[in-house]
């Protein structure tokens, strides 16, 4: 087999990375060569991203890239893009982006959700999307702009792709996040195009998962110090995307927690279900690699523990996140829970204060000890992921046997000890770098360094991986190890 050297660019709304992928019989091996910061900036009266400085991040990393592989003698094969889904940018008929695309954590797009119902029925629309409602998708960000006229969307990844190749493209596991995109199909769902007052080509055409966008651009190029040949490959660039398509799971009975600032938890299905029952549970059906169906739920994530670390960071109490999460796990079970669902806490700032007020709302009181308001998150989050998995059996009629959990939260022994604890069901952690990892097995797989289905893929995975395996226990005292 050829083996191959491959970079992935990966952005998560908490951080970016760029890496260098070898692929190899024994396992993918990962290099880190950048890393950088990412969150939401308040921006021109809303929030947003700084995306002008992503991108210059993206391209310091492409020369990092370059660099290491010519050291070791290598050719990069192809790079790969993924990152967070739902947001866009727009750019004009020169290709200039027009402004720093909106986050999905701007309220401005919960204005928009009464008028976008009032013109297409929420259980139409779920009828042919199968998407989770969530009062961000990219559909009802859409029915705030004033004004498309001239202008062309692009989802996060397909805008680097872009700016690196001068192609257009709309990925198609990322365009099914956007609530304009047929789960069946998988096709754009041009009727609610056309419903809303959206231009029909308002997004370039689809493309999927191993085909090729383009070579980079001369001037890209030699600006990162790589050959003009080499091309940029689409991956799952939704993020979650590929993190699932890296889960190391041995058979079909596996729900899955891909977990870092959101939870997306669920299971890997052929067929979408579209039934009112999973309507009214709010369960999505996104698309995977190989045409897969991706059947989860957003239940919160990471995000509540970040954005408290933040407002503590900002009254001078800065414990390593170590420390915090061994001393939530020496606290009794049993405390309060809050919904982590609940939409309230999307936005940022004062993030204790929000839990606090949600924990006296259910007639408990939880202080404002860190160590306590930690607990309560991993105490809600584990629950939140049981109800799910239990749900999403019943609802896909799936039986499942193990949970895998991946990304950054996957280092997190406490929630994944409180998983098992919750769901009665063994834990199985890593790895933290999924979705790099299914960044860079897709684009393997369409240069012949990797061959086969998803089950193959995840065979090299775990054989490069070190797993660590969590078995429910009573509390998190018995014979939990931090
Ligand atoms: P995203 O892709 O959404 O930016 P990541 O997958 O990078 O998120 O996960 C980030 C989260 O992982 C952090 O918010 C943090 O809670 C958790 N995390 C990172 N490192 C550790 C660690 N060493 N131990 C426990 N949790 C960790
Ligand atoms: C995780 C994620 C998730 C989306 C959210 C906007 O990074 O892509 O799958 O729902 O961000």
């Amino acid at each position: 087999r050829t083996p191959g050297v491959f970079a992935a660019v990966d952005i998560g709304a908490s951080s970016g990375r760029v890496m260098l992928g070898r692929v190899s019989g024994e396992g993918v091996e990962l290099e880190t060569v950048h890393r950088f910061p990412n969150g939401v900036v308040e921006r021109d009266g809303g929030l947003r991203w700084d995306f002008d400085a992503l991108y210059a991040e993206v391209l310091e990393g492409l020369r990092a890239a370059a660099t290491v592989a010519a050291v070791q003698g290598e050719r990069i094969a192809s790079i790969g893009i993924d990152t967070w889904a739902v947001d866009y940018g727009l750019v004009d008929d020169a290709g200039k982006l027009v402004a720093q695309p909106f986050s999905y954590r701007d309220d401005r797009s919960r204005t928009a959700v009464a008028h976008v119902h009032g013109t297409l029925d929420p259980a139409r629309l779920y009828q042919t999307t199968g998407l989770q409602f969530l009062q961000f998708n990219t559909i009802y960000q859409l029915a705030t702009e004033q004004d498309l006229d001239g202008l062309h969307a692009l989802l996060i990844p397909d805008l680097i792709a872009f700016l690196l190749t001068g192609v257009r493209g709309t990925e198609a596991t990322n365009a099914s996040t956007t609530g304009l995109f047929d789960a069946v199909a998988g096709e754009w769902a041009t009727e609610f195009f056309t419903a809303l007052g959206l231009r029909k080509d308002l997004f370039p055409p689809l493309i999927q998962p191993g085909e090729a966008y383009g070579d980079l651009l001369p001037d890209v190029a030699a600006a990162v110090g790589l050959p003009a040949e080499t091309t940029v490959v689409a991956v799952g660039s939704h993020d979650t995307a590929s993190a699932v398509a890296a889960v190391p799971a041995g058979n079909e009975a596996f729900a899955y927690i891909s977990s870092g600032t959101w939870s997306l938890v669920g299971l890997e299905l052929k067929h979408p279900v579209l039934t009112e029952a999973s309507r009214e549970a709010n369960f999505t059906n996104e698309r995977g690699v190989d045409g897969t169906i991706r059947y989860l739920r957003n239940v919160g994530g990471l995000w509540l523990l970040s954005e408290c670390q933040r407002a503590w960071a900002g009254e001078g109490f800065q414990p390593e996140l170590s420390a915090l999460l061994a001393a939530a796990a020496a606290l009794p079970a049993d405390g309060p829970q809050i919904n982590a669902d609940d939409p309230g806490f999307i936005a940022p700032d004062n993030m204790p204060g929000r839990i606090r007020a949600a924990v006296r709302r259910a007639g408990a009181d939880l202080g404002d000890d860190p160590a306590a308001i930690t607990r309560c998150i991993m105490d809600s989050l584990a629950a939140g992921y049981a109800r799910t998995i239990t749900a999403a059996e019943r609802l896909a009629d799936r039986p499942v046997e193990v949970v895998h959990v991946v990304g950054g939260g996957s280092q997190n022994a406490l929630l994944c000890q409180l998983t098992a604890n919750a769901t009665g069901k063994p834990v199985i952690a890593g790895p933290v770098e999924a979705t790099a990892l299914g960044n860079v097995l897709v684009q393997a797989r369409a240069a012949g360094a990797a061959t086969g289905g998803l089950p193959h893929l995840r065979e090299i995975v775990a054989a490069g991986t070190t797993l660590r395996r969590y078995e429910p226990l009573v509390s998190v005292h018995e014979g939990y190890v931090p």
